[in-house]
């Protein structure tokens, strides 16, 4: 089954909205091989942009823009909201283009990360109508979910995103994905992952955070960006990052938490807020909110 008779159920303009990005995923993962190095540009963060990214960014928001269905787009890319008047639809997005675009480089998994809201895009997660990634690794697979479950669909040799998986679910499993620096790691969160490895967890971190959490999802366990030394509020954007990938692994019957509550329950105050994040199964996520619990 394709993409377009699977979303067949759903609404209508929301189902247009996913299939022009699904259709721009396809130009995307052609596009790294013209593509590999450094910008010469930095975004609103100061961070060095890669020629993707921008690229990325600009075809997203122009096939945003030209579907007339979405009125506020924020890109993890882009120092403010963009507003659309001339919409016929009140559809938000929120777009990281290029999550991981450092690795590109290195040639490992990346992706594109999008929120859809009704509205206005500064909402916590669980106003999310729904959320999608597409990963351009060994196969390019987009996986989106509308409250109705999380389905996996893989770009096939003739350019057409065909099923590969219904309903997904976390499985119980033992993988950590551990960011930021040991030596930066607060009491609470060292103890944690140390629990972790003497229970046997693996870790497995690649330095995308869309993909280590993707690989969570289907083998379970927990990935995590805390807030560390010199950086309390954690490194990830709630918005463009955390949300959206929490409201898929939530919906696929795991959790997401700052370390202390529900990701899903933060209303954003700002495009650009970061939060400590720990996305995975319910018993890990349990486990962190317990034990900073304890600290405080
Ligand atoms: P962007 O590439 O979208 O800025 O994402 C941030 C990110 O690269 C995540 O994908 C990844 O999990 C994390 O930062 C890696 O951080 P670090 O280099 O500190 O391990």
């Amino acid at each position: 089954m394709n993409l377009e008779t699977h979303l067949s159920e759903h609404d209508e303009d929301v189902k247009q909205v996913i299939l022009r990005v699904a259709e721009i995923a396809k130009t995307i993962s052609k596009g790294f091989a013209a593509r590999r190095g450094a910008s010469d540009s930095s975004n609103v963060y100061g961070e060095r942009q890669a020629a993707m990214d921008v690229w990325a960014d600009d075809l997203l928001i122009s096939a945003l823009r030209g579907s007339g269905l979405v009125r506020h787009v924020a890109s993890e890319e882009q120092p403010g909201v963009l507003t659309f008047d001339g919409s016929a639809s009140d559809l938000g997005v929120t777009i990281d283009p290029l999550d991981g675009s450092s690795l590109i480089g290195v040639n490992l998994t990346v992706g594109t990360i999008l929120g859809i809201h009704r509205g206005g895009v500064l909402r916590p997660g669980e106003a999310l109508l729904g959320a999608m990634y597409v990963l351009y690794g060994p196969l390019t697979t987009l996986t989106y979910c509308l409250r109705d479950g999380v389905h996996e669909f893989t770009l096939n040799g003739r350019g057409e995103f065909t099923l590969h998986e219904e309903y997904v679910t976390i499985p119980e499993g033992k993988i950590f994905s551990p960011g930021a620096l040991r030596r930066d790691w607060l009491p609470a969160h060292r103890a944690y992952i140390e629990g972790l490895e003497a229970e046997g967890y693996k870790l497995r971190y690649s330095g995308s955070f869309v993909a280590d959490v993707h690989q969570i999802l289907h083998r379970g366990g927990v990935y995590s960006y805390p807030a560390y030394t010199g950086g309390e509020e954690g490194k990830l954007r709630l918005l463009f990052e955390a949300a959206p990938m929490g409201f898929v692994v939530s919906q696929a019957g795991g959790a997401a938490s700052d370390g202390r509550r529900d990701i899903l329950s933060i209303k954003p105050e700002a495009v650009s807020q970061r939060v400590p994040v720990y996305i995975g199964g319910k018993g890990e996520i349990r486990l962190i909110e317990d034990m900073t619990g304890q600290e405080s």
